[in-house]
């Protein structure tokens, strides 16, 4: 078998995704995701200017062999960009060859693990009333693990609040310029600890929650909010502070026994190694769409696995159909599964990405389609065309950027 078609689909059915579909002399197509939230059209360029030209007379099976040649023969390596870009390469193979054997991804990568994929949705609201009132929202959709995050007194716009819809999905702001949030940190810090409270309060201690500090955070500080929240057992506390510096997280371990999640930005195993042989984090977070893929991912999963570290898989709404379904089939084949970020994602979208995954009572579900079980409807995709869109940008209150 050889490829003979290579090329990209960029659509945004509410906000926008990046997909590379490949085809085979036999007919058979393969779909990658490629989206990088906010960056696209550097994916776009990437992949168009310096990779399809390359996949075109290769063979598909050979996934390994193909993946190490665009990482190591490009000589530069790693990067969100980069990386995206192998990912929707390598998913489009892993797509093909599943669909060749009349298989469902997941059978390919050493079949089931568990039954069913364990998924947590989000849970914002500007105070606490109204955060209480979208974790019922959360519930009624039948999740069964919810991340809460709220405003914060004296700040108009906080991470996760006010950028999102009624199911907790993030909006986000198509225009020429970022928004702007702002933030104080002693705010926010005196704030969590009785958000928790409350939460727990109403919702009895079973139900597991979440929290993202979403990067902003000193190591000390991290350390604090950690055992600020220990007496209501979160289940994480997820990127407390920026982890380009793996030693940051010596510190925050040390002082806390709240579990710690990492890894959504990070696209290489590099960016892990400490955090995993030393057993600074709980859970490993990146996706399949910004990690090169399943074949680095599934070995990154497997290694943590040694650690007793679990994967937990970024998956926001800028996570396309395509790289969800890739992420739900690895879910239910890694023995060290911990659970999986799921927003779902808009009628209209789900209408240009027919997927075979489904989701009931808070589990996922990758179906038994030949592949990935992705269709794209190239037709609707067209009719919504790339529309410039910025991630918010965030500001101390005297004006100083800080991390978003
Ligand atoms: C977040 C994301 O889902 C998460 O945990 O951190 O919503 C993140 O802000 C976006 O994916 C950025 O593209
Ligand atoms: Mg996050």
């Amino acid at each position: 078998m050889k490829i003979v078609d290579a090329k990209l689909v960029v659509t945004s059915p509410g906000r926008n995704f990046v997909t590379l579909k490949l085809t085979t002399d036999e007919g058979l197509t393969g779909l990658g995701d490629a989206t990088l939230n906010g960056r696209e059209l550097a994916v776009v360029s990437y992949l168009d200017d310096h990779v399809l030209p390359l996949l075109v007379g290769l063979d598909p099976h050979r996934i390994e062999d193909t993946w190490q040649y665009l990482y190591r023969g490009a000589y530069w390596r790693r990067g969100p960009v980069t990386m995206a870009a192998l990912a929707a390469v390598d998913v489009a193979l892993w797509d093909i060859k599943a669909k060749a054997a009349g298989l469902p991804l997941y059978q390919l990568l050493g079949g089931a693990s568990r039954d069913r994929v364990r998924a947590y949705g989000h849970a914002n609201g500007a105070g606490v009333p109204e955060l209480l009132d979208s974790v019922r929202a959360r519930l009624a959709e039948g999740y069964q693990a919810v991340r809460i995050q709220t405003g914060v007194p004296g700040l108009k716009a906080v991470y996760g609040v006010h950028t999102t819809d009624e199911h907790g999905a993030a909006v986000l702001h198509q225009g020429a310029r970022p928004l702007v949030e702002d933030w104080d940190t002693d705010a926010y810090l005196r704030h969590v600890p009785a958000v928790f409270e409350a939460v727990r309060a109403e919702f009895g201690d079973e139900l597991p929650l979440l929290h993202d500090a979403h990067h902003r955070l000193t190591p000390i500080q991290a350390a604090r909010l950690g055992k600020d929240l220990e007496p209501y057992r979160p289940f994480w506390l997820e990127d407390c502070t920026p982890a380009e510096n793996q030693d940051a997280f010596r510190l925050i371990r040390h002082h806390t026994t709240t579990p710690l999640a990492v890894g959504e930005v990070f696209n290489s195993f590099h960016d892990y190694q400490s955090l995993i042989t030393e057993r600074l984090i709980d859970y490993a977070r990146s996706a399949v769409t910004h990690f090169g893929g399943v074949t680095p991912l599934r070995k990154l999963f497997d290694f943590a696995a040694q650690y007793q570290i679990k994967s937990a898989m970024h998956g926001p709404e800028d996570i396309s159909p395509v790289g969800m379904a890739a992420a739900v089939h690895l879910d239910l084949a890694v023995h060290n599964f911990g659970i999986q970020e799921y927003s779902g994602h808009s009628a209209l979208t789900e209408e240009v990405f027919r997927h075979a995954y489904t989701f009931t009572d808070g589990h996922l579900y990758p179906g038994e389609a030949p592949g990935i079980g992705v269709e794209l409807d190239e037709e609707l995709a067209a009719a919504h065309p790339y529309a410039p869109a910025y991630l918010p940008v965030n500001r101390l209150q005297d004006g100083t950027v800080h991390d978003w």
